[in-house]
C-alpha cells in the first residue's frame, strides 16, 4: 500500500505516546460537515471532535475572526488588560445569564476551576471546617483527565495507577436524586454533574432528576455545578442542556464549542456570590482569556445565534433520532439522546467494529461504550446531509 495516509499514520504512531487508538483515517482538510484524507477520500464528520466542532469545520466567520485578531494581537497574559477580554466575557455572561465568568483553555481546566470555587465557597461562605469540604459526583461521569477529574472517575482505565487520587469525593448513581440527597453531609460543598452523560454513553437522566437535585441543593446549602462542556452551546437542542429541565445551576462549565472548532477556549460562569471567592492570586492561567481565544469565542457565539444553530440542532436531532428509530436497524436495541447528541445502543458489544464499517462507508463516528455508538454531527448539518448519513448507516447495518 504505502499511501500518504498510511505513511502519516505510521509516523504519528511511531512518535506519539500510546494514549489513543485512533480509527485508521488521517484527516488533512475539513469544510462544514465533511473532511478529506490526503488521497482525497471524503467523509461525513458525525463526531465533530467530540462536540467541539459544532460550527462545522473552518466556519468562515470564525476563521475570519481568528485571522483578523492574529493580525493585531494574540497573547498578553493576564498581567495586563487586553481589549478583547471584556467584550468576550460580557457576551458570555449575557448568553449564560450569569454575573461573572472566569476564562480558561481546556475543559479539564474549567472543571478544576469549578472544583476550586466550590471548595473555597464551602470554607469561606458556607463555613465548612478547613480541609473537610466534599464534592458529590455521579458514577460513569467524564470531566477530563487531570488528577482532580480522574479522582471523580469510576472507570478503572481512567484512574488506575495514577494515585494517590484526591480525597473528599463521594460518588452516587446518576439519575437517582434520593441517593444524592442521602450522600450530602454538612461538609458537602457542591454537586458536579453532566446534565446528560456523554462518555457514559449518552445517558439521559429521568425527566425530573435535575429539578429534584436543584431542590435538594437549595435545601441543604450545596452548590450545583453542571458540566456543560459537551452538552452546552446548542448540542442538545437548547442553548444549555439545563434549559430542558427548567432549572439553573449555580456554576456552569463550558468548553469545546466555545472555541468554534478552532482553539481551546473554556470558561466557568457563576454569580458573584460564588465567583467572589476568587481574589487576586488565587487562580489563573497564562493563556486563559487571551485575545485570540476571546475573538474566536465571540465569533463562535455570534455564529450560533445568527445562524440559528441551536434551533437546527433541535429540529435535525429530532429528525435524525426519529428516523433512526423508524428504521428498526438490525442489532440496534435503543436510540437515545437530545438534539444532536445521539447514542445508538447495540444488542452486542460491536460498536468499535461498526464504527470501522461506517468509516469504510465514508462516515466518521466513534464508540462511546463497547455497545454504544455516539453520533454528534456539527450543528449546521442540513436535512439532506442527515439523509445522506442515514443512507450510510442503513447500508452498514442492513
Ligand atoms: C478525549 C469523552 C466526550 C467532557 C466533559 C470535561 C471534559 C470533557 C463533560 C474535558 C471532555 C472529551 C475529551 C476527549 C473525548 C471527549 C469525550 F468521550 F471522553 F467523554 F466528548 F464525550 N467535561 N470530553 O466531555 O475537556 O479537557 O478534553 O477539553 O479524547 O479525552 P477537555
Amino acid at each position: 500500500m504505502g499511501s500518504e495516509s498510511e505513511r502519516l499514520m505510521e509516523l504519528a504512531e511511531k512518535w506519539c505516546a500510546r494514549n489513543y487508538e485512533p480509527l485508521p483515517v488521517c484527516i488533512s482538510k475539513g469544510e462544514g460537515v465533511y473532511v478529506w484524507d490526503p488521497e482525497g477520500r471524503k467523509y461525513m464528520d458525525m463526531l465533530s471532535a467530540y462536540s467541539a466542532m459544532s460550527h462545522g469545520h473552518r466556519h468562515p466567520k470564525i476563521v475570519k475572526a481568528l485571522i483578523e485578531q492574529a493580525g493585531r494581537s494574540t497573547l498578553t497574559s493576564r498581567a495586563f488588560h487586553n481589549d478583547m477580554l471584556g467584550p468576550f466575557l460580557e457576551k458570555l455572561c449575557a448568553l449564560t445569564r450569569f454575573e461573572k465568568a472566569l476564562p480558561m483553555n481546556t475543559g479539564a481546566e474549567a472543571v478544576e476551576t469549578a472544583l476550586k470555587a466550590m471548595r473555597k465557597w464551602a470554607y469561606e461562605v458556607k463555613g465548612v471546617p478547613d480541609g473537610r469540604a466534599r464534592i458529590i459526583a455521579a458514577a460513569n461521569n467524564f470531566h477530563g483527565r487531570t488528577i482532580a477529574a480522574i479522582s471523580m472517575s469510576t472507570s478503572d482505565t481512567t484512574k488506575k495507577s495514577f494515585g494517590p487520587l484526591l480525597p473528599g469525593i463521594d460518588i452516587v448513581p446518576f439519575g437517582d436524586a434520593a441517593a444524592l440527597e442521602a450522600a450530602i453531609t454538612e461538609d458537602t460543598a457542591g454537586v458536579l454533574l453532566e446534565p446528560i452523560q456523554g462518555e457514559g454513553g449518552v445517558v439521559v437522566p429521568p425527566d425530573d432528576y435535575l429539578a429534584r437535585v436543584r431542590e435538594i441543593c437549595d435545601k441543604r446549602s450545596v452548590l450545583l455545578c453542571l458540566d456543560e462542556i459537551q452538552t452546552g452551546l446548542g448540542r442538545t437542542g437548547k442553548m444549555f442542556c439545563f434549559e430542558h429541565y427548567g432549572i439553573r445551576p449555580d456554576i456552569v462549565t463550558l468548553g469545546k464549542a466555545l472555541g468554534g472548532g478552532v482553539l481551546p477556549v473554556s470558561a466557568v460562569c457563576a454569580n458573584e456570590n460564588v465567583m467572589r471567592v476568587f481574589t487576586h492570586g488565587t487562580h489563573g492561567s497564562t493563556f486563559g482569556g487571551n485575545p485570540l481565544a476571546a475573538a474566536v469565542a465571540i465569533a463562535a457565539m455570534d455564529a450560533l445565534r445568527d445562524e440559528k444553530m441551536v434551533e437546527n440542532s433541535s429540529i435535525m436531532g429530532e429528525f435524525f433520532m426519529s428516523s433512526l428509530r423508524e428504521l428498526k436497524l438490525p442489532g440496534v436495541s435503543l436510540v437515545r439522546g437530545k438534539g444532536l447528541l445521539v447514542g445508538v445502543v447495540l444488542e452486542k458489544p460491536v460498536a468499535h467494529d461498526k464504527s470501522l464499517e461506517l468509516l469504510d462507508a465514508g462516515l466518521l463516528a466513534k464508540d462511546a461504550r463497547p455497545d454504544i455508538i455516539r453520533f454528534a454531527p456539527p450543528l449546521i448539518i442540513t436535512k439532506d446531509q442527515i439523509e445522506e448519513a442515514l443512507g450510510i448507516i442503513v447500508k452498514v447495518f442492513k
